[in-house]
């Protein structure tokens, strides 16, 4: 998978796709990422990014015409142009899976007030981290970018490679332990030193749904649940058995 990233400010994303995973896939050739300077696609003599509004107000506005020299100069037959501003639909783990399946993405990222209205003609989706303002759209590219780069098959090493387990899909995450056994007083669930595979399988989908229930129902608002998880949550609701102790 491709991803440019036409940005302002190409700097800023040296060290978080020169660390860790994202690394990792562009060393394997698995992700071909690039910062690309929008200010190259400049034609005047200073190499102006920006303007005056039309209309007057406050702050500085993205040229057009620069935006879609750059768009036009980079665009294949098979890329999805993504704007990233606070007007977006908001990031799910779906879109995430949905943009994934693109060869190619071109990603945006707007400064000062934002771009020229025209520029739209150009970008395909517009896509919004969260519902909160940031002074430049590079921080939620690179939010994005490390999203999908970790569903390339083989970007994940054996030990995060996490099969997102199908039983797990959609709910939170089972609380982890390790060692030691005891801490400040604090023990290790015992199921999880009993070697009862199924059990703790058991505990871990009931401890996901408890603690989705918990913290984020609206995730469950839609859920088709499997008949084991219609007993774990009765169990969690009426305490008919206890698997956490
Ligand atoms: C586009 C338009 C994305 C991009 C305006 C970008 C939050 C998100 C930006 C702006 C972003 C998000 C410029 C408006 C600075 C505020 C860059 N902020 N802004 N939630 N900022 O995904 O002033």
């Amino acid at each position: 998978m491709r991803i440019d990233i036409l940005t302002l400010f190409p700097e800023m994303f040296v060290s978080p796709f020169n660390s860790s995973i994202i690394k990792r896939a562009r060393e394997k050739g698995l992700a071909d990422i690039n910062p690309v300077n929008l200010r190259d696609f400049a034609e005047d003599r200073h190499r102006q990014v920006d303007d005056y509004p039309y209309g007057g107000g406050p702050g500085m506005v993205m040229k057009a015409d620069i935006i879609i020299r750059a768009v036009e100069a980079l665009r294949t037959d098979f890329t999805r142009v993504v704007y990233l501003s606070p007007q977006g639909r908001v990031l799910t783990q779906e879109k995430v899976r949905e943009l994934a399946a693109w060869e190619h993405l071109l990603l945006i990222c707007g400064h000062y007030e934002g771009i020229d209205e025209r520029s739209h003609t150009v970008i395909d989706e517009e896509i919004s981290i969260g519902d909160f303002v940031l002074s430049g759209g590079e921080i939620p590219a690179m939010v994005l970018t490390d999203a999908l780069v970790r569903l390339i098959p083989g970007a994940l090493g054996a030990e995060e490679a996490h099969v997102e387990e199908s039983f797990s899909a959609g709910l939170l995450e089972y609380p982890h332990y390790t060692r030691p056994r005891e801490v400040s007083g604090l023990e290790v669930p015992a199921v999880l030193l009993s070697g009862d595979h199924q059990a703790i399988r058991r505990w871990r989908k009931k401890l996901s749904l408890q603690r989705t229930l918990l913290k984020r129902p609206d995730l469950l608002l839609n859920r088709d649940f499997d008949t084991e998880e219609r007993q774990l949550l009765e169990e969690i609701l009426f305490g008919r058995k206890e698997y956490a102790k």
